[in-house]
């Protein structure tokens, strides 16, 4: 696709048959990418919650009859339906959750070369913080180090303290970052979460721009971006003096249609992106 674009604005989308709690815009992915297109999205963000969900479509096919990309695949319905953790103390369950990860960065490395890290990575709970941590870290290496090979970038997204209890601020995200090491693991920022969790949105996304991979968009409610008080001029202003280049992904409730928040979120975005890549 365009590659003269700095940033590209993709949608989150998921199979038709995913668990009512996916949190997505649009669902059944050949419908979703049309539409996508359509609304004028660059791309999709594929939630699956294993490699499977994808066989029965010719995804090469409709990605470019409708001249649209894979952004990126997200996560957590491997947590949402299957229970898997990376933190998971249990070394068979824990061996599960990373062998169906690295089908998935098989996955990416044919559509999108990213893949994210979210509620995947488990809670803290009534284990021990710093042995969590430690566990946290050697999975996070081990994939990183197969992703490696394989072209593809992981993205760990810092998840606000009511969804989780484990890497909830950027700041706790980048310390993280820099502790694992690994050059293809990049920071994914969702601006929903920054709004309970960071001092700014703009400012410290700018100030941590090195590390940001990818980024989630939603309004301060979770809405599509303009139905909340989220500052998207502050945003927006703060990702150009920063010189951010890559995606933005919205991940919305998809309330009250979801083809309403998909329409609200582009019509909404369009003029920043118009603006951005000029
Ligand atoms: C969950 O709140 C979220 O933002 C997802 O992207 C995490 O997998
Ligand atoms: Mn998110």
């Amino acid at each position: 696709m365009n590659q003269s674009k700095k940033i590209k604005l993709a949608i989150t989308v998921t199979s038709i048959d995913a668990l009512s709690k996916a949190f997505v815009v649009l669902r059944g992915f050949e419908e979703s990418i049309i539409k996508a297109a359509e609304l004028g999205y660059d791309g999709v963000e594929l939630a699956v919650k294993h490699p499977d969900d994808i066989k029965d479509i010719d995804l090469s096919r409709i990605l470019s009859q409708n001249n649209m990309e894979v952004s990126s695949i997200s996560t957590g319905l491997v947590y949402a339906q299957n229970g898997y953790m990376f933190t998971e103390p249990d070394d068979e369950k824990r061996g599960k959750a990373i062998k169906l990860y690295k089908e998935l960065i098989d996955m990416a490395s044919d559509f999108g070369q990213i893949v994210n890290i979210g509620l995947l990575r488990g809670y803290i709970g009534d284990k021990d913080p710093v042995e969590t941590e430690t566990k946290f870290i050697a999975v996070a290496r081990e994939l990183c180090s197969y992703a490696e090979k394989k072209g593809v970038t992981i993205i760990l997204e810092p998840v606000n303290r009511y969804e989780i209890d484990f890497i909830n601020s950027v700041e706790e995200g980048v310390k993280l970052l820099e502790k694992i090491g690994f050059p293809n693991l990049k920071l994914m920022p969702d601006v929903f979460h920054m709004n309970i969790e960071d001092r700014t949105i703009g400012g410290e996304l700018a100030k941590h721009i090195k590390h940001a991979g990818y980024i989630h968009l939603a309004d301060s409610n979770r809405l599509a971006p303009g139905w909340g008080h989220t500052d998207f001029d502050d945003i927006f202003k703060h990702l150009k003096m920063a010189d951010y280049k890559g995606w933005l992904s919205v991940e919305v409730f998809p309330k009250p249609t979801p083809m309403e928040a998909a329409t609200q979120a582009v019509r909404f975005l369009k003029p920043y992106f118009e603006e951005y890549n000029r």
